[in-house]
């Protein structure tokens, strides 16, 4: 396999690694994504479905939008359940009239991968043993393994967009890495279905059996999960159980219209926030789950990656086409200030709206005491609302 050179090397083809691809491809910047797994598979997870509008605008910005703007749909509130009540926040009315757009992640990676090949990206998939080298110098290159030959990449800086078990976080020296990370003590059971969505706007739902979310990806195809102990397993849940334990956790308005079908896709995440500083060493920059996992319950990780992103093109776009390297320098210290912000509020709302297994009566009452407060405090509404539509890049 010949060597080859490019300016960027993007190390993980999912959202994050693609967007960025995309927008440098756009300014003129020439990258080269490698991706460990097919693209089928990479467009066979499903995970996010609610993007906050600075992502959108990305989209926009990267010409990756126009089937967003088509099929996408602009959420104004949600729904929180609460002792058999269904509170709402109003999200632009709380805020500057801002709102979220439900369009999933699959959706979003699809329209990336066309983006990209219509403009003859390049981005090698089945691209295995993917090794960082000379990170530390100004003359970087990787290494990686297709069918068997070894391919070598000569760059002059490289990008971690290759989640949270990706190569490039371990890359960084153990004694520059500082790791922050809070494990929660139980997963979610996600469901996708066939099936109108129980309300056109989402489900939070704080229950005494645990916590449970209605969302949706389109008018026919639902996303439901509920809180599972970690022991849990998929095949412990048939789809009868699953239905079940959704609706006793929901007011029953909203339980005796539910629409129920067979799952097309079940799986339990687990809960986590993490954080890696700092996100750049040398000539390597991390981004998205590579540096960061919040808990799903703000719908943040990916909306996260899409800030760093934002960081890094302008960085590097001010590098190579301006020779300034501020942005560049500062990308750690600013992406990581908002990255703490979106750990703290999905950290507040898991502990809002989960019940955890060491509990005591009177953490329960404090719970109960935060959500009273919420929905009596026009100001507590306007700070989850702004944190929900996501802070300021
Ligand atoms: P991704 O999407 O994990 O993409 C990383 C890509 O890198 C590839 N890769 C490698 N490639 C080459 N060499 C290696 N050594 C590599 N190691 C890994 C991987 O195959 C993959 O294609 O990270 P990215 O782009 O930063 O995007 C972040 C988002 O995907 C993530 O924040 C969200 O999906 C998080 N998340 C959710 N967020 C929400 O807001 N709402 C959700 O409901 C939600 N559900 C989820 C999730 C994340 C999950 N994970 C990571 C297990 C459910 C799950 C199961
Ligand atoms: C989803 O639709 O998958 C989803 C929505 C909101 C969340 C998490 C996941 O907070």
């Amino acid at each position: 396999m010949p060597n080859q050179t490019t300016q960027v090397v993007i190390v993980g083809g999912g959202p994050s690694g693609l967007l960025l691809s995309q927008l440098l491809h756009r300014a003129g910047i020439d990258t080269i994504v490698l991706e460990r797994q097919t693209r089928d598979y990479v467009l066979g997870r499903i995970r996010a479905g609610v993007l906050e509008h600075g992502f959108v605008d990305l989209m926009r910005r990267a010409g990756a939008n126009a089937r967003m703007d088509l099929e996408g749909v602009v959420h104004h509130g949600f729904h929180i359940a609460h002792q058999g009540r269904l509170d709402r926040i109003d999200l632009s009315g709380r805020t500057a009239g801002q709102t979220v757009m439900v369009y999933g992640q699959t959706e979003v990676t699809r329209d990336l991968y066309d983006a990209r090949d219509a403009m003859g990206g390049q981005i090698i998939h089945e691209a295995m043993n993917v090794a960082l080298h000379d990170i530390e110098s100004d003359q970087p290159y990787v290494t990686y393994e297709l069918q068997g030959e070894t391919g070598r990449i000569d760059t002059k800086f490289i990008v971690g967009a290759d989640g949270f078990h990706g190569v490039s976080r371990r890359s960084i020296p153990a004694d520059v890495l500082r790791e922050y990370e809070k494990v929660y003590p139980f997963g979610w059971l996600g469901v996708l279905s066939q099936t109108p969505p129980a309300t056109a706007e989402l489900i939070y739902a704080r229950h005494e059996r645990g916590f449970a979310l209605c969302s949706m990806r389109n008018a026919q195809l639902s996303r439901y999960y509920i809180q599972v102990p970690l022991t849990d397993r998929v095949e412990d849940w048939s789809d009868v159980q699953f239905w079940e334990e959704l609706k006793r956790r929901l007011p029953a308005e909203v339980a005796d219209s539910l629409k129920t079908g067979p799952s097309i896709e079940k799986s339990i995440a687990p809960l986590r926030s993490f954080v890696a500083e700092p996100m750049r060493y040398g000539a390597l920059f991390l981004a998205g789950d590579a540096a960061h996992i919040v808990p799903p319950t703000g719908a943040k990780g990916l909306n996260l990656a899409a800030s760093d992103i934002y960081y890094l093109f302008e960085g590097l776009s001010d590098h190579f086409q301006r020779g300034d390297d501020g942005a560049l320098d500062s990308y750690s210290e600013r992406a990581l200030a908002r990255i703490w912000k979106a750990e703290r509020f999905s950290w507040w709302m898991t502990n809002l709206l989960h019940r955890f297994p060491d509990m005591s009566p009177a953490d329960v009452r404090l719970q109960q005491a935060d959500l009273d407060y919420l929905f009596s405090s026009d100001a507590a509404q306007a700070s989850l609302a702004e944190n929900y539509v996501g802070l300021p890049y």
